[in-house]
């Protein structure tokens, strides 16, 4: 098999990681999480892309720029996983299993928290593990392209 190719999607205010709300998102800025997936990518022998926006379009963009290039996403929708029907019809549009991954235990938060419109698309929902969820992710999307 070639060298799978993930793609990890980071959507509104993540690019604010480690400025504020450190009891939530802890301190670590985007950067850092960014490097800390590369190194776990670099391990696992996978080649990753990331991409951030505040732009639900924009978001919406990149999903379909991935049909036929990436193999998996790793997808933090933010806000946009409780409101957007359109980067759930992206995704299943462009037929790439994706993990849904959240920083926070987003079931321990607000009820507007508690629901996604990707869920119920997602290879399986990380939540309430801090940053290393993108690495559990990683790793297991890493297992299952390799097990195909
Ligand atoms: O827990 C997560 O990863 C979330 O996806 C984060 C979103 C929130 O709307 C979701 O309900 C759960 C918010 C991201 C905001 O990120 C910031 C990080 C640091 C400082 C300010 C915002």
């Amino acid at each position: 098999m070639q060298t799978p190719d993930i793609l990890v999607i980071n959507g509104p205010n993540l690019n604010m990681l480690g400025t504020r709300e450190p009891q939530i998102y802890g301190r670590e800025t985007l950067k850092d999480l960014q490097a800390l997936i590369s190194a776990k990518a670099a391990e696992l022998e996978v080649r990753v892309e990331f991409f951030q926006s505040n732009h639900e379009g924009a978001i919406v963009d990149r999903i379909q720029e991935a049909r036929g290039k990436s193999d998996f996403i790793l997808l933090n929708a933010g806000a946009y996983t409780h409101t957007s029907v359109a980067i759930r019809d992206a995704l299943s549009g462009v037929d790439i299993p994706f993990y849904e991954i959240h920083i926070s235990n987003v079931h321990r938060r607000e009820e507007f928290r508690h629901h996604s419109y990707l869920s119920g698309i997602a290879e399986g929902v990380i939540c309430g593990f801090g940053l290393n969820g993108y690495l559990y992710a990683l790793e297991n999307a890493a297992a299952l392209l390799r097990s195909r």
